[in-house]
């Protein structure tokens, strides 16, 4: 397959005026007839005369040029696209197509999803609907007829508003819906179905009224309220934060079961996987809720940073994600507790970023190619695009920040916009020169920053020496200094937070946190008025998407974690405590008293008086095995697994007494969700893995709280305790739990992730036994992704099983998927690509699969990118 360039982009031959759309699902076969209003581009290159409309997936019926009858098969190129040579400056294409939306297995396009009917569009799904010039600088008014059976489907939706509906006939009805804003087709959508709706209204500031609707499938109805309060919250938000209001009469979102993703924000008609907008206190977690409120958020947001204000093309996708995502965490941070959102942003950005950008698949923030763009829907696009918009922030300001954001969407309003234009706005905002901060944007890889000091006493200076290094990564060999802005703090012997003052600079600009600019490969930086050498706090709240290396010792360390007034430096100090301690014992070479003092660092977070219980647990909860891992040259994950499981064993007998003092406390009253209430469950569940984890006498307790509790965050939590066990009674429980929840496929999931991740010896037998479960399918993404990739992101040490039978079982299922659903085959194959990093029986076993998979004809581009490039 050929790769598509950036450098290749060509404005579009033809503008769509007017898309007018009929959408016949009254039969098995799905008619769709549709009229193009089309008008030659005058910025497109003179040669550029054909008129492409993309194809695929559907069978061309008819096709007419301006009335006139041509043959579609005729004029259809190799990849399906329609391509009529020159069709004048001004024409109307009228098209006649047929699908089969139950046989669309790859859930993009208009698809089946139980009894209803959805959409996917983004990225490349329209022409899976009717031919058209499938990219998002093609941007028209749509108007949509959608006709289908009046018992089956009585709920018709499309974006916009309906402006009419009624009877076709006895069995057939019709709904014509008209979207007044002109749109790229990766944001159009229909829905039908036998649907509930929950309304509610909101006042937007300047006085509008809006429908709120959410859909759901009937047995589902009474599980949106929840996703409701938080598109309410999030419609305020942005509003006071941005300035910025909803633009149509009516907001719908409808909850699908079968989706390749989180949600997806077209315009004035959300369709989201049900696990990220349906939530009750016995289907949903704490995480779950916390997961609704940003998802809701974030598909939000993307209605004025995404779709008012859209891409040009896919290689600008992190325009509207990286910004989007920042923005759901500006949310996140201003609707609980800014810290723990900044740690859990971080924990998320190291373990699936930092990797991905360590490994076979980096690519920039910016793509320069892509072979199947669904591939690209990357951490690094997202979280690390995420941090690039933070870093604006931090370098320019909140208030300068805001008004680049604002001049970039009154700039680009209704219009197609690239990462440069983005940028240019920030600069004329701010006056900044951000040339070599677009680095961010173009360069791979995770910059390194090494930090030295010294101290002088005579002239009470205090020095910082930084050097940076971005290492190599695919066909970036060679990497230029980034603009890093890297915030420090002081701290004096007593843990007294001391004033940072750069020398020369006067008094009164000094602060408690400074924010030094780093752009050189080596550069320093002189601190005046240090009477004693401080200790330093370096890249307080995550200021820059880098790793930082100073010589902390271990005093060092348990001195920030107890004093650093910065909450996210703190949990990072005590983070870094534990990766050296676990480090040090999976190399076999066990830190002389590591374990003490970091038995003595979680006492200290368990009885510091007035602590935060969520960043209590954020303390308490070892790195993970993939972060440990991403450390390491050389990854034995066996080793890692058992060095982590020994001292979660050790920490648990060590301090039995605080943990049971935890665990007793709980639940004090009946479950309600609010944040506060989450902690409290989150660190008496943590002292409960403890607990079992120092002995299985405790094993009870787990058993009786599966049984008591009123909540899923309560009972899940017990049973990843017991899943963990192979204790008879524990195995019953497990059992019992699947009876009694077998009719919420919500909850299936999590009782086949739980098993999946269990840590316990044979959990890859079991995986391998849950495949042939009555409940397994592949065709369901969501159970998919819970049974298989659950266990190979997080389940080191069983998935990387040394004779390969892990790395086999997924391959096998990568490629079974394949040719139903290529999208989802190739994300779930993502973690075979890291087989350099791995010793050398693992490295080969991995290997092998990647090119047993490359070796099956008729792959799909989606799989065949992520395996080669794997391989390169
Ligand atoms: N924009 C969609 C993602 C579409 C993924 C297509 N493979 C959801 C989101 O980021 O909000
Ligand atoms: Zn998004």
């Amino acid at each position: 397959p050929q790769p598509v360039r950036l450098e290749d982009y060509r404005p579009p031959a033809y503008h769509v005026e007017q898309a007018r759309l009929r959408i016949d699902l009254s039969g098995e076969t799905a008619r769709v007839d549709a009229r193009l209003e089309l008008r030659r581009n005058p910025a497109a290159a003179p040669e550029d005369t054909a008129l492409r409309l993309d194809a695929e997936f559907l069978e061309l019926e008819a096709l007419h040029l301006d009335g006139e009858a041509l043959d579609p098969a005729a004029l259809r190129a190799a990849d399906g696209a329609l391509v009529i040579p020159d069709p004048g400056a001004r024409c109307r294409v009228e098209t006649t197509s047929r699908f089969r939306p139950a046989e669309n297995t790859a859930l993009s396009g208009l698809y089946r999803s139980g009894r209803m009917y959805c959409t996917q569009c983004e990225a490349e799904g329209f022409r899976r609907i009717t031919p058209y010039p499938d990219r998002p600088d093609v941007l028209a008014p749509f108007t949509t007829t959608l006709i289908a059976d009046r018992t089956a489907c009585p709920v018709l939706l499309s974006n916009g508003d309906c402006i009419e509906a009624g009877a076709l006939d006895e069995q057939r009805h019709y709904a014509v819906w008209h979207d007044p804003y002109p749109k790229p087709a990766y944001l159009f959508a229909v829905v039908a179905g036998d649907l509930s709706c929950q309304e509610e209204r909101f006042t937007t500031a300047s006085g509008r009224e809006v429908a709120l609707r959410f859909y759901t499938e009937p047995g589902n109805a009474g599980r949106t309220e929840h996703a409701l309060a938080s598109l309410k919250r999030a419609m305020r938000w942005d509003e006071q934060q941005y300035g910025l209001e909803y633009d149509l009469d009516t907001y719908m979102v409808v909850a699908v079961g079968d989706f390749n993703m989180g949600a997806m924000e077209n315009k004035g008609l959300n369709v989201f996987n049900t696990q990220f907008v349906l939530a009750s206190p016995d289907t949903a977690t704490d995480a779950d809720y916390e997961g609704v409120e940003a998802v809701i958020g974030h598909e939000y947001f993307h209605n004025w940073t995404g779709n008012r204000v859209t891409c040009r093309d896919w290689f600008q996708l992190s325009l509207k994600e990286g910004l989007t995502v920042f923005r759901e965490h500006q949310f996140a941070e201003a609707m609980g507790s800014a810290a723990i959102e900044r740690i859990r942003q971080v924990r998320l950005l190291r373990s699936a970023q930092f990797p991905e950008d360590a490994g076979p698949m980096a690519h920039p923030v910016q793509p320069k190619s892509y072979v199947e763009i669904n591939n690209f829907y990357t951490a690094t696009v997202y979280a690390k695009g995420a941090e690039v918009i933070r870093m604006y922030r931090t370098l320019l300001g909140d208030t300068p920040f805001r008004r680049g954001v604002r001049r970039y969407l009154e700039r680009h309003d209704g219009e197609a916009a690239t990462i440069d234009d983005f940028l240019a706005c920030m600069e004329e905002a701010s006056g900044a020169d951000l040339q070599q901060f677009s680095r961010w944007y173009h360069q791979a890889g995770t910059p390194q920053v090494t930090v030295r000091d010294e101290y002088d006493p005579e002239r009470e200076v205090y020095t910082l020496h930084c050097r940076q290094h971005t290492p190599a990564t695919p066909e970036q060999p060679r990497k230029a200094p980034m603009h890093i802005p890297l915030a420090v703090g002081l701290l004096g012997p007593d843990g007294a937070p001391l004033p940072v003052q750069l020398a020369g600079e006067p008094a009164d600009e000094a602060a408690h946190t400074r924010v030094l600019e780093l752009r050189e490969a080596e550069e320093r930086f002189e601190i005046a008025g240090c009477p004693q050498r401080p200790t330093p706090s370096l890249l307080r709240g995550f200021s820059a998407p880098v790793a930082v290396e100073y010589p902390y010792s271990d005093d060092d360390l348990a001195f920030l974690l107890a004093r650093d007034p910065d909450p996210f430096a703190r949990w990072e100090a005590g983070q870094q405590l534990a990766v050296r301690v676990l480090l040090a014992e999976a190399a076999g070479e066990p830190r002389p008293g590591g374990l003490e003092r970091l038995e003595a660092a979680f006492r200290g977070a368990l009885e510091a008086p007035g602590a935060d219980p969520a960043l209590t647990a954020e303390v308490l909860t070892l790195p993970s095995e993939t972060y440990l891992a991403e450390q390491l040259e050389v990854v034995d994950p066996q080793a890692i697994h058992d060095a982590r499981a020994g001292l979660r064993r050790a920490l648990g007998q060590a301090l039995t007494a605080h943990w049971q003092a935890l665990c007793e406390q709980h639940p004090g009253r009946p479950w309600r969700h609010s944040a506060e209430e989450a902690a409290q469950r989150r660190l008496a569940n943590l002292a409960l893995s403890y607990l079992v984890a120092g002995s299985p006498r405790h094993l009870d307790r787990a058993l009786q709280q599966l049984e008591r509790s009123d909540n899923l965050t309560d009972r899940l939590a017990a049973l990843a305790v017991l899943a963990d066990s192979e204790a008879p009674q524990a195995e019953r429980a497990i059992e019992a739990f699947h009876q009694r929840w077998r009719d919420e496929p919500l909850v299936v999931d999590k009782w086949f992730r739980v098993q999946a991740t269990a840590s316990r010896p044979d959990a890859l037998e079991q995986v391998e036994r849950l495949t042939r479960h009555p409940d397994f399918t592949l065709d369901n993404p969501n159970r998919a992704r819970a049974l298989l990739g659950a266990f190979a992101q997080g389940n080191p040490a069983c998935f990387h099983s040394p004779d390969g039978r892990g790395y086999r079982l997924l391959a096998d299922h990568v490629l079974a998927l394949d040719a139903r659903n290529p999208q989802l085959a190739a994300r779930l194959l993502g973690p075979l690509s890291h087989w350099r990093r791995y010793e050398p029986q693992r490295r080969t076993a991995m290997r092998e699969q990647l090119e047993r998979i490359l070796a099956q004809p008729a792959l799909s581009k989606d799989v065949h990118e992520v395996a080669s490039r794997s391989l390169e």
